[in-house]
This record gives structure tokens, C-alpha cells and sequence, in this order.
């Protein structure tokens, strides 16, 4: 345990998360580029979105995820908690992924059909600058791609094919039915009338805690954790991790500045879609957040035996519940 705490306090996570955003966004401007003078413009539209300044959590956590199972396996040895060149070239095609079908659910959110939202990242959004018909054809184009920059670029003298398929699979079941789009068409169903906090609570796993889950376990899985336990527990950690994300995404609507937020702010809580801050006030929503964060502390420093970063007693975490 001394030395993990003597690491991991010389670690500054402020510091992890900017180095590991510029590699991401280093991959992602070259992910995507035009081929021919007729696709230009709806290139501009997914590059526009993709490329907008977001914070890049979903690709970082799904490097962290990997390094970590890498370093516990001995596989990476680069020092302290950052990837080795290895796990970057392992990581990155699904890193990349992750942000292409975030950027899509943000493109199709904003809609006119949905949200309709004007801003983003104080930015006007894809179908204001670029048409809503571009817009939408841009969202399915990074969705599809997603995939293909999985399939075309993970290496595969590196990781089992089956670690590639199941990596897919998980992309694809956060996605769909079970994932993304069921979340948000519920949360639109629920416009007009109040959920109960279980019906809430079953719109932020599909819509928001799925991917940021997807996220941790596909790293995990390219870096070769066991699937059975260290993935399972993996994904209890990443979906409180999600569940908390939404609550405070939904208690900065309210509390930060248009400034801050690149976006309305200061939403109007009877208007508002439901959310936890509308069912239970702004105190009751922090609280529910709090709860969480303790939650996801006790499970990063719990118990031996789960995956630790640096092997022994490091960070660690243990099969919990989601709240
Ligand atoms: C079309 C198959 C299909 C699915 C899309 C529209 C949709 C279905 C889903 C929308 C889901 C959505 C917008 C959830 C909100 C998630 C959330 C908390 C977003 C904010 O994430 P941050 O803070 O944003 O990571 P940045 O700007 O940093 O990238």
C-alpha cells in the first residue's frame, strides 16, 4: 500500500487528463479526412462536431481502463499510471470510437425533432451551420465509422480477434435497443408527464451511464482483463461513474453560466424534461451525487484482488451494486 499511495499522490489527475485529451485529440484530427472535392461538405459537418472542444472522457477512460489491465498484467511498463506507446496503439481505435458515437447522440440530441438545441460547446450546432439533412446524414456516418475504426485499426497481433468482437459488441448493445437510442426516446416520452425516480434512473443507465460503462469495459477487454470477474466488476464501477455524470450534467444545467456551460443555461426546473434536480431539487440532486462519489471512492480503494494498477494494494475495485 505505500507504495501505491506514494504513486498515486505524486499523480496529478489534472495533469493525466490534459496529456491523455491531446493524444486523443492528436487521433481524432486525423481520423477523419475528406477524399473527394463532392464530400467535402459533409466531411466539414462531422469534423466541425467531432472536432468542437469536447472533454474527451469516454476516450480517456477507455486508455485508463486499458493501461490498467495492461500494467497489472506486466504487459505495459511504462512508470506510474500513464500508457505505454503499446496500449496507446491498443486503445486508441476504440478511444476514437467512443467519441465518434458520443458526437453522433450530441448531433442527433440537438435536433429539431428532439432537443433542438441552437448551442453546443458555445458553438452553433451541426444543423444550424450545416443543414438538418447533413446533419443527420453526419451523425450516422460517424456512428458507422465508429465501427469500421475498430475493425480497420485495433491491431490485431496484439489482441485476440474475440477480444475485437466482443469489444464490438459491446459498442454496438450501448448503442441501440438496449443503449442510447432507448434512453433518449424515453426521456422524450417523459416531456409531458413526471418518471418516477426508477423510470429516471432506467433513462440515465441507457442514456448516458451505457457508454461511459462501454468506455471503461472495452478498455479493459482490449488490455486483457479477465472477462468474468475484473470486466464485471469494472462494470458496477463505470456505471455509478455514469449514473453520477448525469446528475451533475443535469445540476450544472441549473447552476453554472452560459459561459461556462457553451450552452442555455439556468434552465428553468418546471420546464425542464425530468431530471433528478426537477423530482428532488437542486440539494436533493447533489446529495444523490455526493452518495455516488463516496460510493465510487470506497470502490476505487477497496479490497484486494480486483484490478490494481501497479499490482498489490493500488487502486483497486470492488464488485458493488450500481446505487
Ligand atoms: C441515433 C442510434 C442513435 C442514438 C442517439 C440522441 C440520442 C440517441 C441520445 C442522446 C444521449 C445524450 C445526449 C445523453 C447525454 C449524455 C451527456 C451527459 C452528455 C454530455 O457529455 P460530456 O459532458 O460532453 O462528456 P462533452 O461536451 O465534454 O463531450
Amino acid at each position: 500500500r505505500d507504495a501505491a499511495t506514494e504513486t498515486t499522490s505524486k499523480f496529478s489527475l489534472e495533469k493525466y487528463l490534459v496529456d491523455m485529451k491531446t493524444k486523443v485529440d492528436e487521433a481524432l484530427e486525423k481520423s477523419i479526412v475528406s477524399e473527394c472535392p463532392e464530400d467535402k461538405r459533409f466531411v466539414e459537418a462531422m469534423r466541425y462536431s467531432l472536432l468542437a472542444g469536447g472533454k474527451r472522457v469516454r476516450p480517456v477512460m477507455c486508455i485508463a481502463a486499458c493501461t490498467m489491465a495492461r500494467k497489472r498484467s506486466g504487459k505495459d511498463t511504462a512508470p506510474g499510471f500513464y500508457p505505454d506507446e503499446e496500449t496507446l496503439k491498443i486503445a486508441m481505435p476504440t478511444a476514437i470510437a467512443l467519441e465518434m458515437v458520443h458526437t453522433m447522440s450530441l448531433i442527433h440530441d440537438d435536433l429539431p425533432a428532439l432537443d433542438n438545441d441552437p448551442l453546443r460547446r458555445g458553438k452553433p450546432t451541426c444543423h444550424v451551420k450545416f443543414g438538418e439533412d447533413c446533419a443527420i446524414l453526419a451523425g450516422d456516418a460517424l456512428l458507422s465509422e465508429s465501427f469500421a475504426q475498430i475493425a480497420n485499426h485495433t491491431p490485431q497481433d496484439k489482441v485476440p480477434a474475440t477480444r475485437i468482437v466482443e469489444v464490438v459488441r459491446r459498442l454496438a448493445e450501448c448503442v441501440g435497443r438496449l443503449g442510447l437510442a432507448a434512453g433518449e426516446m424515453m426521456d422524450l416520452e417523459y416531456e409531458d408527464k413526471e418518471a418516477t425516480l426508477d423510470e429516471l434512473r432506467w433513462i440515465h443507465l441507457k442514456k448516458t451511464a451505457a457508454l461511459l460503462q462501454c468506455a471503461v469495459c472495452a478498455g479493459a477487454v482490449l488490455g486483457g482483463a479477465d472477462l468474468e470477474t475484473d470486466v464485471r466488476k469494472l462494470e458496477a464501477y463505470s456505471t455509478n461513474i455514469g449514473l453520477a455524470f448525469q446528475v451533475q450534467d443535469d445540476i450544472l444545467d441549473i447552476t453554472a453560466s452560459s459561459e461556462e456551460l457553451g450552452k442555455t443555461a439556468g434552465k428553468d426546473l418546471e420546464q425542464d424534461k425530468t431530471t433528478y434536480p426537477k423530482l428532488m431539487g437542486l440539494d436533493g440532486a447533489k446529495q444523490v451525487d455526493s452518495r455516488v462519489c463516496d460510493l465510487l471512492a470506497e470502490m476505487q480503494w477497496s479490497g484486494s484482488g480486483a484490478l490494481a494498477a501497479h499490482g498489490g494494494d493500488g487502486p483497486a475495485v470492488a464488485m458493488q451494486e450500481p446505487v
